[in-house]
């Protein structure tokens, strides 16, 4: 056997980082061969695209070492791996980030300038995203899967290769419009398909039951259709190690190209139709990140990317030789939330049906290794999936469902015997109405530990939203609060900081957060104060002139940014913000605003494209930002910009230039929200109510630097208990009946007094999400906030305060809490040596 010299594919040696590979020499050969190679182009006449492509597959090939030795390390000692399961990974531009971790982001500069590029941003900004997340749940699995790696814990991440992400966001007369994201159509040079590493996956047809060779009843599946799951790797490299562990995404392709018969009786197009509907399972994420539509094609593509990424982890032991009964010892299963919650039953089916293990130890098995992450308590967003549907799709997972369920309920039955009720509430099957499986039930009872992901959350899904499940199983329900990886969310999208940290704590805060708390000491040094307040102005010029090119509108960098960047949702409550704008805009023109700061209110955020009121809600801020903007009275005190298409990249413009963020949700709503620590980390102080992480933000940066309103969640539920009525709100506070009037009288719809009516309607009606009852004391704290403004040494005071103490809010310190408390795994390093055999 011929050792396999890694060193072949370009120039170089890239098996010793320290040394080889990883010059600005070595870079600029590795971009001139690809340029030549891989894309056909002459450095001559290479567009800043081509100069892209060629510098992330030199980056790419300089993973590749790395990749392939944590692979190597597993095989050859095994050890417990984390398997993410996640329909989202919104993981951002690449580029910039694998630099970074590299170590070479100077050396990939200076190869750049010999190709005539003086900036690497002109590079950067080339760089199409991978949307292939909606919001929160898909970021965070991607600041995850970064940890992992940077703590060289062994790790994959499973997911879904969506030909086409999250829609692109174009605003039309302040309507969203949507646009199909095409993030493909340049190539996309991260990923490395697996053809070879393949699996199977059935769909629908029929079980039927037969006897084995012990004379044994068995069920079997006879699927009716097929599809063919393809990995594409994308290398997640750690923060300056060696382990780069990988995302596992699934691309869908049909089983046969043709179906022959057809195609012989002369139906071309019949004989496509399975082929185009199997290649449809991975076509595009679905844009809702709330309220389930329980479509057909979802819970296929979920069964799809489960059952790959099953069959992946079970095959990895055949190939080392290790037992199926030793699974829980090799993988850890996490499901980010019940998308992937079929793997309960899934993994069952495959244990029993295809490796024909008995019941107890299958289920043994199971739940020794899965655990489950609820990320909503909103009960529109909790899955729920049609029986007849289910039984049409997956008829051999609704037995083994059947039968886990009855397992169950014998065990409550004897628990609390004669007690009906209980079964029905806890039962994964909802025989109410139209009958329907429960996906949090079955992740909950196929889990050993279920967590929310702030402590107020977890705390409501044991006190509110699953009690009689944590009064069964106490020691299943945990808390992990929510983190964001420092490295892209701080390092890399505020070099300005970032230069003032390393000067003031030295290099490690970036994989050691907690050392920013040394950064107290200068809270009084006026000299360390202004410098803090300068990066922060430098964030705020670079936005300024993002917000001029894309929307035209001139914004003053000394004015306070104050910024909601999230989903569009009644919960997150942008209207209350909008509404806002307006009672200062009112206080302008008659001439009674206390303050005069002059102020930039920001908002970006994607709405679901079928949820009419965050649409409307887009269109109600554009109605007001085109009042305000086009007012002279208005000049110099503020301005209003809806930023369109939000997503990883823009954010990264965006947090580091913000005074202030907006966390304004209704009590008890948000389960954690991360944007409020990605803000907090970057010196931007809060003006928030006490939900989700907001609670341990403030406990952690202290009281006195938070600006805190509204309603806990104690008192939104004695609102709603004793018939919440927001017109009393509204009468008690006549500058909110002024607001409710102007907008009435069409003053921010051009004198249409239909346009907004569905948004007053609900205000002043129902108000489900409390924001009358919330508005005054939000007004009033934005008064606080602005007096706080006009003594810019307490408000820097303040800002670095923030910083200091947001290090808790490092995804490192959510990953150690999994590894350690749940998954049960510890870090395993990588070593390189130039021994190329060695690695053969
Ligand atoms: O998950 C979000 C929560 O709303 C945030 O409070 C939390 O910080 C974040 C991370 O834990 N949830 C979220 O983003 N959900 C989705 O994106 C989603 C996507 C598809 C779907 C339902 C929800 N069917």
């Amino acid at each position: 056997n011929e050792p396999f010299d890694l060193r072949l594919p370009t120039p170089g040696c890239y098996l010793d980082p320290e040394k080889a590979g990883m010059d600005s020499d070595a870079v600029f050969q590795g971009m001139t061969a690809h340029l030549f190679y891989t894309l056909g182009k002459l450095a001559t006449s290479a567009s800043p695209h081509d100069l892209y492509m060629a510098l992330s597959y030199a980056v790419k090939d300089r993973l590749m070492t790395r990749y392939l030795a944590s692979q190597e390390v597993i095989r050859k000692k095994p050890q417990k791996t984390v398997a993410y399961l996640s329909a989202e990974f919104l993981i951002g531009p690449q580029l910039s980030n694998n630099l970074l971790n590299l170590g070479i982001t100077q050396e990939a500069e200076d190869a750049l300038k010999r190709f005539g590029i003086e900036s690497l941003s002109t590079i950067l900004e080339v760089e199409e995203e991978p949307g292939l997340g909606n919001g929160g749940l898909g970021r965070l699995a991607a600041c995850y899967m970064e940890s992992l790696a940077s703590l060289q814990v062994p790790a994959v991440g499973y997911g879904i290769r969506y030909e086409f992400g999250i829609f692109n966001q174009l605003i039309r007369d302040g309507w969203q419009v949507e646009v199909t994201d095409k993030w493909l159509k340049g190539g996309w040079p991260w990923e490395l398909p697996q053809p070879d590493e393949s699996c199977f996956v059935g769909f629908g047809g029929r079980t039927e039951s037969y006897r084995d060779d012990k004379g044994n009843y068995r069920s079997r599946w006879i699927p009716s259709e097929h599809a063919i799951g393809v990995p594409h790797d994308v290398p997640v490299l750690g923060y300056r190690v060696n382990t780069c562990d990988r995302l596992r995404l699934w691309r869908a392709d049909a089983t046969e190209s043709f179906d022959f018969y057809a195609f012989n009786i002369g139906d071309y197009y019949g004989a496509v139709e399975e082929k185009v509907a199997s290649e449809t399972l991975s076509k595009v994420l679905y844009p809702n990140d709330g309220t389930d539509e329980g479509r057909r094609l979802r819970l296929k593509q979920q069964h799809f990317f489960v059952s790959c990424s099953l069959q992946d982890m079970l095959r990895s032991l055949e190939k080392r030789s290790i037992p199926i009964t030793e699974f829980p010892k090799h993988w850890t299963v996490q499901l980010n939330d019940t998308h992937p919650a079929i793997a309960v039953a899934e993994l069952m089916r495959l244990l029993i049906d295809q490796y024909q293990i008995g019941w107890e130890k299958a289920w043994n098995i199971t739940t020794s290794s899965v655990a489950y992450t609820n990320h909503t308590l909103l009960p529109e967003a909790l899955e729920k999936w049609d029986l007849g549907l289910f039984n049409d799709l997956l008829p051999r997972h609704l037995e083994i469902i059947y039968e886990i369920n009855w397992r169950f309920l014998q065990q409550l039955r004897l628990r609390y015997p004669g007690d009906d009720k209980i079964l029905q509430k806890l039962s994964i099957i909802d025989e109410e109405g139209f009958k329907s499986v429960r996906m949090a039930h079955l992740a909950t009872i196929g889990a050993h530990h279920i967590n929310g992901v702030a402590a107020l959350h977890s705390d409501l899904i044991k006190r509110q939203l699953m009690p009689e499940f944590a009064a069964l199983w106490p020691e299943k329900f945990t808390n992990v609060t929510n983190g964001v990886t420092p490295r892209r969310w701080v390092a890399l999208s505020n070099p300005s900081l970032s230069n003032l940290l390393e000067e003031e704590v030295g290099p490690n805060w970036i994989t050691n957060m907690e050392l920013l708390k040394k950064l107290e000491e200068k809270k009084d040094d006026n000299n360390f104060l202004e410098k803090f307040e300068e990066t922060k102005l430098n964030g705020k010029r670079k936005l300024s002139s993002f917000v001029h090119s894309k929307t035209g509108i001139l914004v003053d960098p000394s004015s306070l940014f104050d910024v909601q960047v999230k989903r569009i949702h009644q919960y997150k409550r942008q209207h209350l913000n909008a509404l806002q704008i307006i009672a200062q805009y009112l206080r302008i023109k008659n001439g009674t605003n206390k303050f005069e700061v002059p102020r930039t209110i920001i908002f970006g955020g994607k709405a679901a494209p079928g949820y009419f009121m965050a649409k409307l809600m887009i269109r109600f801020i554009n109605g007001i930002a085109d009042v305000v903007n086009s007012d002279p009275d208005m000049d110099g005190l503020l301005r209003v910009v809806f930023l369109p298409d939000y997503n990883v990249k823009l954010g990264e413009i965006v947090y580091p230039a913000t005074d202030l963020s907006e966390q304004i949700s209704t009590a008890g709503k948000e389960a954690s929200g991360t944007g409020n620590m990605k803000f907090a980390m970057n010196g931007a102080l809060t003006i928030g109510t006490l939900d989700g992480a907001n609670v341990e933000l403030r406990d952690l940066v202290k009281k006195e630097n938070f600006f805190l309103f509204g309603k806990t969640e104690s008192e939104i539920m004695d609102l709603k208990n004793n018939n919440y009525s927001p017109k009393t709100f509204i009468n008690q506070c006549p500058e909110l009946k002024e607001v409710l009037r102007l907008i009435e009288i069409g003053h921010f719809s051009n004198g249409d007094k239909e346009l907004f009516k569905p948004l007053l309607n609900s205000l002043t009606g129902h108000d489900p999400f409390f924001v009358m009852a919330d508005f005054e004391d939000y007004l009033n704290k934005q008064d606080v906030v602005s007096e706080c403004w006009n003594n810019k040494k307490a408000w820097n005071k303040m800002a670095l305060l923030n910083t200091a103490r947001s290090g808790y809010f490092s995804s490192d310190r959510s990953i150690r809490e999994y590894c350690e408390s749940i998954w049960k795994v510890s870090p395993m390093p990588v070593e390189i040596t130039c021994d190329v055999e060695e690695l053969t």
